[in-house]
């Protein structure tokens, strides 16, 4: 970094949370980008907004205790990271998984204060979740487990105030169990979280929406940066949990090949495409691992290991997994077979080294803030139909998540533009995302 402010701001930073490597890597990513506009805004420094915006406003931390199907008692950590409410309610999905720490749920809750400003809708950013591991568990205690995680986190939460959805390990079963226990225990119908089910006051195409927003980016990208679509392109991607899947069939709609998938175990590789329904009847109905593909469909193979996922030649890489997950030996692999783009539907999973790699090639690269914003995107219009008491059309919605997503590549690949760095669509989402929170900082005064 050339600002000595920034430089010194970073520092500090690593001082304050030598630890919390993965909060520190998500600070550096926005850091390096803005260090080319802050000698035009001395107004940034004179405030400290970049101690102020990247500092969370709150965190906070409990116990989860909860008793198993054997009664043997439990205890996991819980926490819900309150990053921003510069420009709405805090908002951000709930993360279940053993590798969950705070670091992580700061990292998380940082991109999503970002991720949301680009929405145009009223949303903060927030991350929360727990070290609990689903995996395994019977329903019964996936729900008993809510309840107690729900038992501590309803205190925190309400449509004005923090409106958690779902991620990794929490899906619309959990969300359901979640929301279900805050209704009881506050006596309050209210679109306090989002992912729910039709059934109980969701919206239509939430399931879909991150999945189907990624595709609609990519396409996006593609036809204004590189003259092409989606049409015909041969498509890796990593997981196949809710954004793998529908990021998978969206891909396949708009004419893409999905010629592989994976879960944390391995991965299957298709000559041709994945058969779509097979993958959900394993991952959603069954619960079941990716291995058992070749069951249902005897042209898929199976491997172990899925960071070799990254090894197969294809055009387009849609890393849907978790961070870190695509490092500079995976993103070697793939300049070695030249992919056309990375896309990334999961938060941050792309080290930084990898990164560096892709643009070292010239690779297009486009960061999850903006890629994958459609899922909160679509909670945002999920809050606006429970507010107003109605329910929109599938149509209609999907309708509003292409033009959201078409906006959201305009408005980055703009400001990269402005800057003479059109291709770098990393430097236009940190830039317009961070001189939209700096305003609303400024506007608000030293609170
Ligand atoms: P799911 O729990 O539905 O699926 C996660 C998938 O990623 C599974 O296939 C899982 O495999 C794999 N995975 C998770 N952790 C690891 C790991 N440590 N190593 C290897 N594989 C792993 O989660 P989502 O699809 O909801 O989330 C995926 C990513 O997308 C996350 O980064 C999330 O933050 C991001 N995201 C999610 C949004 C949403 O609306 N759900 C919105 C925007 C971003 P296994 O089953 O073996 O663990
Ligand atoms: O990372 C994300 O954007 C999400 N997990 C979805 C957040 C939301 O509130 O819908």
């Amino acid at each position: 970094m050339q600002n000595t402010y920034l430089d010194k701001q970073y520092h500090a930073f690593k001082q304050r949370y030598p630890n919390e490597t993965e909060y520190l890597q998500a600070i550096h990513h926005v850091l390096t980008s803005i260090d080319a506009i802050m000698d035009d805004h001395p107004e940034y420094e004179a405030y400290n907004i970049i101690e102020r915006l990247l500092e969370p406003e709150r965190v906070i931390g409990f116990k989860v205790t909860w008793l198993d199907d054997n009664n043997q008692v439990h205890v996991n950590r819980g926490y819900r990271v309150q990053h921003s409410a510069l420009i709405g309610p805090y908002k951000g999905g709930l993360r279940f998984h053993p590798s969950v720490t705070q670091s992580v749920l700061k990292f998380l809750a940082l991109e999503q204060t970002f991720k949301n400003s680009l929405t145009t809708l009223p949303m903060g950013g927030g991350k929360g979740g727990s070290d609990f591991d689903p995996k395994g568990k019977s329903n019964r205690e996936i729900m008993t487990f809510c309840q107690a995680f729900m038992r501590e986190l309803f205190h925190h939460l309400g449509e004005d105030v923090d409106v958690p959805a779902g991620d990794i390990g929490v899906g619309q079963r959990e969300v359901g169990y979640l929301y279900g226990y805050y209704k009881k225990l506050t006596n309050q119908v209210t679109s306090s979280m989002t992912g729910k089910d039709t059934a109980i006051g969701g919206s239509l195409v939430r399931q879909e929406a991150t999945g189907y927003g990624l595709a609609y980016f990519v396409d996006t990208a593609l036809r204004k940066m590189k003259n092409t679509s989606l049409k015909g392109k041969k498509v890796l991607i990593s997981g196949s949990g809710n954004v793998a899947i529908y990021a998978a069939e969206k891909v396949i709609e708009l004419g893409g090949n999905v010629i592989a998938m994976s879960d944390s175990s391995g991965y299957i590789h298709c000559e041709e495409c994945v058969d779509l329904d097979a993958i959900k009847t394993i991952k959603e109905e069954k619960r079941e691992r990716i291995k058992t593909y070749p069951d249902y469909d005897d042209k898929g193979k199976y491997h172990d290991d899925p960071a070799k996922l990254w090894e197969i030649d294809a055009d387009i890489a849609l890393p849907c997994a978790t961070q870190n997950e695509l490092d500079a030996t995976a993103v070697k692999h793939l300049v070695d077979n030249s992919i056309m783009m990375v896309a990334e539907g999961a938060n941050m999973p792309t080290t930084e080294d990898g990164i560096a790699l892709l643009r070292q090639h010239e690779i297009l690269f486009a960061p999850g803030k903006a890629a994958n914003a459609g899922g909160v995107l679509v909670s945002g219009l999920e809050i606006a139909q429970q507010a107003q008491f109605s329910t929109w059309s599938f149509d209609t919605i999907n309708q509003r998540l292409k033009e959201g997503m078409k906006g959201i590549f305009e408005a980055i690949h703009q400001t990269a533009k402005e800057f003479n760095k059109a291709d770098d669509l990393q430097f236009g989402v940190n830039v317009y995302s961070f001189r939209k929170l700096a305003n609303a900082m400024l506007q608000q005064g030293v609170v």
